[in-house]
C-alpha cells in the first residue's frame, strides 16, 4: 500500500429516495488505490431549530424537497476541493468543507451536502484499507455493542394517532448479547402487535415512519401499559429483562405563547411536566428520557436531570453542536447526548461532540433520523465510539434493521472481544428511582 493510494480522485453526488419517499443526496468517494465510500444522509421530521440547515430546492418537484442544488454543490465546489487530497484527513478535510460554506450552519453548501461527503470520504478510507468502518474509525479499542432503543409505539410527528410524546421505545437491558438483544425486541415487536390488535382492532398495527406501531392511543399510560404487557407476553420481566425509554420530542408539543405544555389532554407547567414524568418512572420501568423539555429550556433541563433519576437525554436542545453542548455541561444539563450526524453536518464535529459528552461523564447515543435509507454508518459510529447505545427504530422495515443487522455481523466479527454492556450503558439511571 502507498500514500498515494489513499488519494480522493472522485467525488460524485447523485439522488435517491429515503424511507419517506422524499430525495436525499448520496455521495460516492474513489481514491486511488481502488477504495470505495458511499453515504446516504438521512433527514428528520421533529427537527430541532438550531440544526445545521438541509439544502432543498423548494418549487414543485418533489413538493418541493429537491436537491438538485446540493447535489451540485458536490459535484463542483466540493469535488474541486477534496479532489487530490488524503482521504486519511479526515479533520483537514472536514475543515476545508466547513471553511468553503463559510456560515454557522452551513446554510450555503449545505449540510446534506457537506455530510454526505464527509461520511463518503470516511468509508473510502476505510475501504482502501479494507477494514471495515468500526475498525478503521475505533481501533483496537472498538468492542463494544451497544444497547438497541427500539421505538416500537410512534407518536408525535412520526404518526397519525393522537400520542403526543413521539417515541416509546424498549431496550433489552438483560441480553447477553446485541443478536440476543435483538431477538428480545422482535419477540415483544411480535406480542405488541398481538396485543393492538386485541385491544384496538387490526388497523391498530399500522406503522409509523420508524418501523412501531402507531395505534389509535390518547394517552402515554396507555401505551406504556401496552409496552409492559409486551413485555410479559412475551416471556421477559419488564425492567430487569427489558426496560423502557421515552423520547418526549416536547418541543412539538410545547405552546411557546401560553408557555405550557400540551399533554395527555392537559396543561402542564415546566415543574409540573417534571412531575408528571416523576410519576410515569415510579409506575413505570423507564430508564431513559429524551427532549423532555423544549429545546431551548436548559434550566429546565437541569432540573429534570437532578429531580428525575434516570438518563436524560438532550436532542433538539444540543443537536449534535458541541458549542450548544458545552452550554449543557456548564448548566448540568441532560446527563446525555443524542448524536446525529446530519445535525451538525461533519464527521470530524460529530466525533468532538461525543469525545466532549464523554469526557464530562455525559453518555452518548448514537440515532437515526425519522428519514432513513440502507446506509449504516450510524451502526459502525456505536461500535467505533464504545456508546454502548444506539437508537435506530423498530426491529422492522429495512431502514431500520438495516441498522440492526449490521451490528449483528460487527458483533459476529468481533467475536469475543465483543461486548454487550446490558444496564451498565446507562451509567445515570439511578436504581433506587424504582
Ligand atoms: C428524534 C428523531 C429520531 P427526527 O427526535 O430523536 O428518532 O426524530 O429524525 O424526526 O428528528
Ligand atoms: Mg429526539
Amino acid at each position: 500500500m502507498w500514500e498515494e493510494d489513499f488519494d480522493i480522485v472522485r467525488v460524485k453526488a447523485r439522488w435517491v429516495l429515503d424511507s419517506r419517499a422524499n430525495p436525499t443526496v448520496e455521495t460516492e468517494v474513489y481514491t486511488l488505490g481502488g477504495g470505495f465510500g458511499r453515504a446516504i444522509v438521512p433527514s428528520g421530521a421533529s427537527t430541532g431549530t438550531h440544526e445545521a440547515l438541509e439544502l432543498r430546492d423548494g418549487g414543485k418537484d418533489f413538493h418541493g424537497k429537491g436537491v438538485t442544488r446540493a447535489i451540485e454543490n458536490v459535484n463542483t465546489v466540493i469535488a474541486r476541493e477534496i479532489v487530490g487530497m488524503d482521504a486519511r484527513k479526515q479533520e483537514d478535510i472536514d475543515r476545508r468543507l466547513i471553511e468553503l460554506d463559510g456560515t454557522p450552519n452551513k446554510s450555503r453548501l449545505g449540510a446534506n451536502s457537506i455530510l454526505s461527503v464527509s461520511l463518503a470520504v470516511a468509508h473510502a478510507a476505510a475501504s482502501t484499507y479494507g477494514m471495515p468502518l468500526y475498525l478503521y474509525l475505533g481501533g483496537l479499542q472498538a468492542h463494544l455493542l451497544p444497547v438497541p432503543l427500539m421505538n416500537i409505539i410512534n407518536g408525535g410527528k412520526h404518526a397519525g394517532n393522537e400520542l403526543r410524546i413521539q417515541e416509546f421505545m424498549i431496550a433489552p437491558v438483560g441480553a447477553k448479547s446485541f443478536a440476543e438483544a435483538l431477538k428480545m425486541g422482535s419477540e415483544v415487536y411480535h406480542a405488541l402487535r398481538s396485543i393492538l390488535r386485541e385491544r384496538y382492532g387490526a388497523h391498530a398495527v399500522n406503522v409509523g415512519d420508524e418501523g412501531g406501531f402507531a395505534p389509535p392511543m390518547r394517552e402515554s399510560r396507555e401505551a406504556l401499559r401496552a409496552l409492559v404487557d409486551a413485555i410479559k407476553l412475551a416471556g421477559y420481566e419488564p425492567g430487569r429483562d427489558v426496560a423502557l425509554a421515552l423520547d418526549a420530542a416536547a418541543s412539538e408539543f410545547y405552546d411557546e405563547k401560553r408557555g405550557t405544555y400540551l399533554l395527555d389532554g392537559r396543561e402542564f407547567s415546566r415543574e409540573q411536566l417534571i412531575k408528571y414524568y416523576a410519576e410515569l418512572v415510579g409506575e413505570f420501568p423507564i430508564i431513559s428520557i429524551e427532549d423532555p423539555l423544549h429545546e431551548d429550556d436548559f434550566e429546565g433541563f437541569a432540573i429534570a436531570t437532578r429531580d428525575l433519576k434516570v438518563q436524560i437525554v438532550g436532542d433538539d436542545i444540543f443537536v449534535t453542536n458541541p458549542s450548544r453542548l458545552s452550554k449543557g455541561i456548564s448548566l448540568g444539563a441532560a446527563n446525555a447526548l443524542l448524536l446525529k450526524v446530519n445535525q451538525i453536518g461533519t464527521l470530524s464535529e460529530s466525533l468532538e461532540a461525543a469525545r466532549l459528552a464523554m469526557s464530562n461523564n455525559y453518555s452518548v447515543i448514537i440515532s437515526h433520523r425519522s428519514g432513513e435509507s440502507e446506509d449504516t454508518t450510524i451502526a459502525h459510529l456505536s461500535v467505533a465510539l464504545n456508546t454502548g447505545q444506539i437508537k435506530t427504530g423498530a426491529p422492522a422495515r429495512g431502514e431500520r434493521t438495516s441498522k440492526y443487522n449490521e451490528l449483528i455481523r460487527i458483533e459476529e466479527e468481533l467475536g469475543s472481544r465483543a461486548k454487550y454492556p446490558g444496564l451498565s450503558a446507562f451509567k445515570h439511571y439511578r436504581l433506587s428511582s424504582l
